[in-house]
């Protein structure tokens, strides 16, 4: 008898010691895989007038089987990385794949997901030396052209919900560190935020969260996800440990063989988005 108790009480220390991250689970086989016979989103390419960078910019818009069907959607930026643009998760992610796998298993909230050019300069083609000065400060102006120009031409021109709680931000690498930073940075804008395998353009965590108990009480989730095997890992790592040690509830998800590359964003979108929204 005691002896069970002393095995409960164990179990139950460990439970709550075990923190942030949980037993890693891998995505369902076939998450990503085209499915026949379901029902299939659209992904279109928009124009907006960007003020902040003086041109009209591209972004692409994946919207789900059943749009527009009257009612209004929440809606996910999704962000790229250095060496991409708005067409990099469409090009190795299949991000309308594991949406529309996802929505046809009642697994996630239908919603909007605009993957944006996150190189906020006139030229923002990935092309020539991608870590250029101009080109990696780029990333960082993305962030007034995100709330200035491209959310208000989200909202005026598509029928989505517009608090807080609608809106997520996520991406992989130097978008993984763009949603980290601007997503913490503007929890007025986001309550769900996700990095992927985020680089080192992720802000010290102090000044990426200097009031981490604003951020317990606004965000619905912070996501944390990078591969055991990324040269970049110490981001996400610095990152949660910062977070462990202030008391910000967060998902701590390590990809066991997991490199830089597509199959940890793949698995990254697919349990981001299943998350969110609810
Ligand atoms: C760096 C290493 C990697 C860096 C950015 C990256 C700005 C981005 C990688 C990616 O987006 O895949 O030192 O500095």
């Amino acid at each position: 008898m005691k002896r069970t108790a002393l095995v409960i009480f164990a179990f139950m220390v460990l439970v709550i010691y075990s923190g942030a991250q949980q037993a890693y689970q891998p995505s369902p086989a076939g998450f990503d895989q085209v499915r026949s016979g379901i029902p299939k989103g659209k992904i279109d390419t928009i124009s907006y007038d960007s003020e902040t960078v003086g041109v009209h910019r591209k972004a692409l818009i994946y919207t789900p089987p059943g749009y527009p069907s009257g009612e209004t959607y929440p809606v996910l930026y999704l962000l790229h990385g250095i060496g991409g643009d708005e067409k990099e998760w469409l090009n190795g992610g299949d991000p309308h794949v594991i949406l529309d796998n996802l929505l046809a298993d009642g697994k996630m909230v239908p919603m909007i997901v605009v993957m944006p050019n996150g190189r906020a300069m006139k030229d923002d083609r990935a092309g020539g030396n991608i870590f250029d000065r101009e080109k990696v400060e780029a990333f960082a102006t993305f962030e007034k052209d995100l709330l200035n120009d491209l959310i208000p031409y989200i909202e005026k021109n598509f029928p989505v919900r517009t608090d807080r709680e609608n809106r997520a931000i996520a991406g992989l690498s130097m978008g993984g560190g763009q949603s980290l930073n601007f997503g913490l940075g503007n929890l007025d804008t986001f309550a769900w935020v996700g990095g992927f395998s985020s680089a080192p353009n992720t802000k010290p965590p102090a000044e990426l969260l200097p009031d981490p108990q604003k951020a317990k009480e606004m965000l619905k989730l912070l996501w944390i996800s990078c591969g055991d095997k990324d040269n970049l890992i110490r981001m996400s790592q610095r990152t949660s440990e910062y977070l462990t040690e202030n008391g910000v509830p967060h998902v701590y998800r390590i990809i066991p063989d997991g490199q830089h590359d597509f199959k940890v964003w793949r698995d990254g979108l697919y349990q981001f988005a299943k998350s969110i929204f609810k």
